[in-house]
């Protein structure tokens, strides 16, 4: 546990305490240290003023308040947007640390210790071949910026995470689009793509079609590939109550996450806090990356029991007959051998589906991080038509999006797939077409840098670095940039890692209760908020509005061709544009004068009938996946005498941290005390002549990590579990071709160490 800081900022909360509960006490444990800390003041300030929760795209705040969520429902806030206020509390990063410590002092940090180095506060430029950042004023900032973006359009990127407002993302996407680029990767590549892909392919729209209203009217929730407890912690709220008003809660997940078996909410303080509320009321435990043939499984199963909706397939779908017969062809046999489910669990999940009046099938990275991620999102889409379950109240899918804003930033236009109709309204806007040369993704901009493609990138928040696959790669790709602009509020290991090889330039910027303007986010219900302006408790800080730093580079760059650059300084004005292209945004021209927060049209699904040609949704056959794990042989072999054994490897998120930002290294919920860890199957650790705590080398494609600790506990066997980002140093993972999203959930990596004395050898 921390203890108060000296510096003043609050404190870590506490590391949970009890594996059989998710949430629970040291929730309110962490509430009371930060509310008692120094800076407690502050925080409590900050978490009411007027805006959106900084961290998951559940989305808390705003207008109605800070503890409030969409329907105006208090207590709605959860220790992790303490976490992140917490984070952007802290003072500024002193100047000794950037004038005294050398790149490589710096290049040493951990996520966690960069992060606690404190804001920026101050724009900072790495020179080529020197080993310091130095400090540099706006005026010269501007100026290496435009020379910068003075470059043959496809050779200019940028890549941005969602915590940034809609009206930023909406400008760097104009500016790169009117310069002729559409190289605008997007956290949400590494994310939700395969959701946005799959989903509309099939219904015409890419995001949930469920409401926070309409959740609640639900009476099933199947939530697959999601740590609701630790990354979307209100949701348990909607399932507790669930439970209580006599629902089911079916979870699809490789790994027993104890808060999704019990979760004491501090919502609910009397009724669950002390021995937690019970959530699933069925858990299954695939192996990863066959969801498609769950889902398979699930579908015959309800065939078989007459359960398939055919009124409904008939007068709302196509594609129908194709999916009734590959469901009827594929064998029991084959379903069960790739998900490792019995055909009786299957049924019995499928009678509590085909039981309930609603079901809402909502997912997360347990869904998205595979080579077929498109397709597990398509099969549960088709589970919940084959039901009826869309275009409904109480029913419908539900992707459980990521950042609070990444979801803005899809629909402001930052991504390689455009929707035609916001094409057409930026080309009308922008009085040309724009460039028909296709963007890249975030791979795909890995890619093209490390083959030297790339002069100029400008990264509006993220950790590009840190969030791909094999480091060494990442490293050598960005290097191979001549410039680099990092808007950030804190710093991160990327910004010492991934530096071009020309001019790096770290730039703060003001967070979501500090810019000095009204912003706009949107969450993953498609829930518009409105946030208001605010101070930061930074003194003798030099930072900048994004939207400022944007329309100011737009405007050295473009004048006032066709549109007035210089005028989107004014984010009213900028509202005004989004209003004016943005599909289902036209509220937001008088946002300014109404306050009125509002649905993006066309999103929720009310009825059956879809944004499609021919308004029925397109449903369309899955493959089912052919999974295979390599020998050792694969990584080089095991030598003489070792022990080990090849791994399906999750990569995710511990208790603590918010993506590559850790805060807390232990996870204890999972049993996990520390980050050099790896969480594995009892039988497997006995399989590979291994022994539970002993350390041992974890190889991947990319390279190993050493000195890992064993920890056994409740994961399928023949999966593994570590914490990203560190083990990105290591792995490669494949992408879905489709939406370039890497397959960070199925890694297949080799677990090597001395054979254990303890347990015997089992004959190899
Ligand atoms: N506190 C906090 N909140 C966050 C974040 C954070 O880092 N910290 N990150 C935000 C972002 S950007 C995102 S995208 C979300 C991430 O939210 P999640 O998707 O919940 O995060 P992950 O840690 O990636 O966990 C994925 C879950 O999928 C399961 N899983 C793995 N493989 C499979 C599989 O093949 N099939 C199935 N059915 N399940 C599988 C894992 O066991 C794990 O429980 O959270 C957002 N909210
Ligand atoms: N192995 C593995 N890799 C993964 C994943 C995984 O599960 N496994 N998950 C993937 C997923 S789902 C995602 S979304 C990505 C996340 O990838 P990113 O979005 O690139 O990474 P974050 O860690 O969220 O970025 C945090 C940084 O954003 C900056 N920041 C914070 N707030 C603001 C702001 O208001 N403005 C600006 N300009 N900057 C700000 C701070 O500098 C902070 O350090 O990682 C992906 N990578
Ligand atoms: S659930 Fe998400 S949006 Fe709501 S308070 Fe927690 S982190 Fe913020
Ligand atoms: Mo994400």
């Amino acid at each position: 546990m921390s203890d108060i800081t000296s510096d003043g900022h609050l404190p870590s909360p506490p590391e949970p305490g009890n594996p059989t509960v998710g949430g629970g006490w040291p929730l309110i444990d962490g509430w009371a240290r930060a509310t008692l800390s120094p800076g407690g003041p502050k925080l409590w300030q900050t978490l009411n003023h007027r805006s959106a929760c900084l961290s998951c795209a559940w989305g808390t705040g705003g207008q109605k308040g800070g503890f409030r969520d969409e329907l105006g429902e208090p207590l709605q806030r959860c220790l992790k947007s303490v976490e992140a206020i917490g984070a952007e509390l802290m003072p500024a990063v002193p100047e000794s640390v950037f004038a005294g410590r050398s790149l490589e002092e710096l290049q040493a940090l951990s996520s966690r210790e960069a992060d606690r180095l404190g804001r920026l506060a101050h724009p900072m430029l790495l020179r080529e071949g020197r080993g310091h950042y130095e400090p540099i004023g706006w005026d010269d900032v501007f100026e290496l910026a435009e020379a910068a973006f003075r470059v043959r359009p496809e050779r200019l990127a940028s890549y941005s995470s969602g915590r940034s407002s809609n009206e930023a993302a909406f400008l760097l996407q104009l500016l790169l689009r009117a310069l002729g680029s559409n190289n605008l990767a997007d956290c949400s590549d590494l994310c939700h793509a395969p959701s946005t892909v799959g989903l509309r392919q099939i219904f015409g729209s890419g995001t949930s079609m469920v409401s926070l209203e309409s959740l609640q009217q639900a009476d099933c929730v199947v939530l697959v590939g999601s740590n609701a407890p630790a990354n979307h912690p209100r949701l348990m709220n909607e399932l507790i109550r669930l439970r209580e008003r006599g629902g089911s809660v079916i979870v699809i997940n490789p790994v027993l996450e104890v808060g999704l078996l019990r979760f004491g909410s501090p919502a609910f303080p009397i009724k669950s806090m002390l021995r937690g509320s019970e959530i699933a009321s069925l858990f299954l435990q695939p192996i990863p990356g066959s969801d498609v043939a769950v889902f398979l499984g699930l579908q015959k199963a309800l065939l078989a029991a007459g359960a398939a909706n055919r009124p409904f397939l008939k007068a709302h779908t196509e594609g129908w007959p194709e999916v009734l017969a590959q469901i009827e062809a594929v064998s029991w046999e084959a379903i069960v051998a790739c998900c490792g489910l019995s055909r009786e669990e299957l049924e019995h999940a499928a009678v509590v589906i085909a039981r309930a009046k609603g079901v809402v099938f909502a997912w997360a990275m347990g869904i998205t991080h595979h080579v077929n991620g498109v397709d597990n999102v398509q099969a549960i889409a088709n589970t919940a038509l084959l039901t009826g379950n869309a275009g409904r109240p109480g029913a419908g899918t539900m992707p459980i999006r990521g950042h609070s804003n990444v979801q803005g930033f899809g629909s402001m236009g930052v991504t390689v797939q455009l929707r035609a109709d916001m094409q057409r309204a930026l080309e009308q806007l922008l009085g040309k077409p724009l460039s028909p040369v296709p963007g890249y993704d975030t791979r795909a901009l890995i890619e093209a840098a490390d083959a030297g493609r790339v002069d100029t990138l400008l990264c509006l928040g993220g950790n590009l670095w840190g969030a791909n696959p094999d480091s060494a790669e990442a490293r050598r790709a960005l290097g191979r940039i001549d410039t680099i602009l990092y808007l950030a509020t804190k710093p991160n290991p990327g910004h010492f890692h991934g530096l071009a090889a020309r001019h790096t330039l770290v730039l703060p910027v003001f967070n979501r209760f500090e810019t000095p303007h009204r912003t706009t986010v949107e969450s993953g219900n498609n829930y518009v908020r409105l946030n208001e302006p605010g101070t930061t408790h930074l003194r003798r800080a030099d930072l900048i509005a994004e939207v400022s730093f944007l329309a100011e580079l737009a405007r050295r760059l473009l004048g006032s061709d066709p549109i007035d650059w210089g005028r989107l300084q004014d984010p009213v004005y900028v509202r005004e544009l989004i209003a004016r292209t943005v599909p289902g945004y036209a509220p937001i021209a008088a946002i300014d004068a109404t306050k009125e927060e509002f649905t993006v049209e066309g999103r929720v699904f009310d009825t059956p009938t879809f944004p499609t040609p021919s308004g029925r949704a397109r449903m369309a056959p899955t493959p089912l996946p052919a999974l295979s794990l390599p020998g050792p042989e694969h990584f080089g072999g095991l030598a003489p005498g070792e022990a080990g054994l090849v791994v399906s490897l999750i990569t995710a998120r511990s208790y603590g941290q918010h993506n590559t930002v850790v805060y807390q290294v232990g996870d204890s919920y999972r049993g996990m005390p520390h980050r050099q860890t790896i969480l594995m199957n009892r039988a497997d650790i006995r399989r590979a002549g291994l022994a539970p705590h002993q350390r041992v080398g974890v190889q991947g494609e990319a390279g190993t990590l050493a000195d890992i600790e064993i920890i056994p506990g409740d994961i399928r066997e023949g999966a593994a579990l570590m914490f990203y980002p560190e083990v990105n140093a290591i792995i490669r993972a494949p992408a879905d071709l489709r939406c370039g999203t890497p397959a960070f959930k199925r890694v297949p990596v080799l677990v090597r160490g001395r054979p254990s004395a303890v347990v015997a050898q089992p004959p190899r």
